[in-house]
């Protein structure tokens, strides 16, 4: 017999694992195009072709321990579903296990990052092609398109690298890095929380996501970020706006899976 949808199929129970994941797969506040309800299953399903072995980091997840706690109910209104999901998350960091909240659109990213700064302060590293830092979009304070000026009221920090995708205003503003930039503009004593935006990559590289944007990150140049996070005590992270119906060959759900298997290697494995 086979049980129910599981990343990497790892069925560790939650009181052993190092690191537990949850989806949630919220869209509404998309703008362009959709898909991210269904990009927690995607990634399930695409994580059955991955072996668990980090090659780059030397980890195995089977030895580390991953919990799937499964998905928060889409069919709640979205403010009960950012509330479970907040809970759920506190739950999983006060025991001290990392966290992978797997989106949906990325308003997911701010309930998580809400559930870790209730616990202590947060610096936020966000891959994003976005800036993510409107006041307010469509009338609405919390929308896929406000979470990083939500998020930076609640953090510390804020660094964003990728972004190349501006809507004036915000241009002059000192949040924005190079990668190599990086790890000088945070804390080593703070946490951190990473929102990992996959449009943040290059659209080469991951097609089938909300809003692409040309002149991206390069898989490895996102790899070569987890590691210089490895020396930063990395609290949990999200990865987001996975559009499975611009996935027609279902590279981008395999690169999304690929890339919590090699962070959970990276933050997780020692
Ligand atoms: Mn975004």
């Amino acid at each position: 017999m086979i049980g129910p949808l599981r990343f990497l199929g790892l069925n560790t129970p939650f009181e052993e694992a190092r690191v537990a994941l949850l989806g949630v797969p919220l869209e509404r506040t998309v703008s362009y195009r959709g898909g991210p309800a269904q990009a927690p299953t995607a990634i399930r399903s695409a994580s059955d072709s991955i072996e668990l072995y980090s090659r780059i980091f030397g980890r195995d997840l089977a030895q580390i321990g991953v919990c799937d706690l499964g998905d928060v109910d889409s069919h709640l209104p979205m403010e009960e579903m950012l509330r479970l999901e907040e809970r759920e998350v506190g739950r999983v960091l006060r025991e001290g296990k990392g966290i992978v909240v797997l989106g949906g659109e990325h308003t997911v990213a701010l309930p998580a990052i809400r559930a870790a700064a209730g616990i202590g302060a947060i610096q936020v590293v966000a891959l994003d092609a976005h800036t993510d830092l409107r006041e307010e979009y469509g009338g609405e304070r919390i929308a896929h398109a406000t979470v990083l000026r939500r998020a930076s009221e609640v953090a510390q920090r804020l660094v964003i690298v990728g972004a190349r995708s501006f809507f004036g205003a915000e241009a002059g503003e000192p949040v924005f890095a190079e990668p190599a930039e990086l790890v000088t503009r945070l804390d080593p004593e703070i946490p951190v929380w990473l929102t990992l935006d996959l449009d943040a990559l290059d659209p080469s590289v991951c097609p089938g996501v909300t809003n692409p944007e040309p002149g991206g990150l390069s898989y490895g140049a996102t790899i070569e970020i987890f590691r210089s996070l490895m020396r930063f005590p990395v609290v949990g992270m999200d990865l987001v706006e996975l559009a499975p119906p611009f996935d027609p060959s279902g590279v981008s759900a395999i690169t999304a899976a690929k890339l919590v298997l090699e962070a959970v290697a990276a933050f997780w494995g020692r």
